[in-house]
């Protein structure tokens, strides 16, 4: 589960398909917290909802939180029920903080963001399991700046883009990237709004090998 931010510290639309297509190369399922909704303006909160449609119309579970005011933790708590879950996301997005709320009986470090460029200060330092029920454990870890792609191929990469997954059984040549081939249904999808232009742009860069550090 990838925790994320609107506001400080900002998270990516890159940072955060390269943390869904690690996730589902390893088959596990993925979800995301958008934290931090009280800092949001009227206009972030649209930009939000956009995000969340799209996400969720790829199938990952969105759920918008605000630790501050306790918003959305029973949203939150219920799938973490009957399984382990890792907590990933930048540091300061409130990893701790939510854990906290989900588990009273752990009071973890939180921290202050420093304002030196908006990252977060890195207040937990290793990554720590805590037992909440019987079958239910969640993983806290430190935040991450980078996310690399490993061991994944360029013709495997769409893949794991559930969405393009999908399209590219009709592209012409079972071995299309999705770049310049003729009849691509990818390509096409793309024109007609099946597949988002950020998502591409991402999967673009994930092939370049580009742009791996946010
Ligand atoms: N306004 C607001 N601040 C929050 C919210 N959640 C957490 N914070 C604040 O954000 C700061 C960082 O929170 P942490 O929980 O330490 O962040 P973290 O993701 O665990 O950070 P690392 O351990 O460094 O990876 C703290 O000052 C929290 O009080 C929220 O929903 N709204
Ligand atoms: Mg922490
Ligand atoms: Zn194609």
């Amino acid at each position: 589960m990838l925790i994320v931010t609107e506001t400080f510290p900002k998270t990516s639309l890159g940072f955060i398909d390269r943390f869904l297509v690690t996730a589902e190369s390893f088959r596990i399922p993925q979800a995301l917290i958008f934290n931090k909704t009280d800092l949001l303006d009227t206009q972030q909160i649209v930009g939000l909802q956009q995000k969340i449609e799209l996400y969720k119309g790829i199938g990952v579970t969105c759920i918008q939180t605000s630790a501050i005011k306790k918003e959305g933790i029973e949203d939150m708590r219920s799938i973490f029920n009957d399984k382990v879950t890792l907590i990933s996301g930048h540091s300061g997005v409130g990893k701790s903080t939510l854990i906290n709320l989900i588990a009273p009986e752990i009071t973890q470090k939180t921290g202050e963001i420093s304002n030196f460029a908006g990252k977060g200060v890195h207040t937990t330092t290793f990554a720590e399991m805590f037992k909440i029920a019987d079958n239910t454990l969640i993983i806290d870890t430190p935040g991450i700046k980078e996310l690399g792609l490993i061991e994944i191929e360029n013709d495997e990469l769409s893949d794991y883009f559930p969405e393009m997954r999908a399209l590219s059984q009709d592209c012409k040549f079972n071995n299309c990237l999705h770049l310049d081939e003729p009849d691509c249904e990818v390509k096409l999808g793309l024109e007609d709004g099946r597949i988002s232009e950020s998502r591409y742009l991402s999967y673009l860069s994930m092939i370049e090998g580009k742009d791996n550090r946010r």
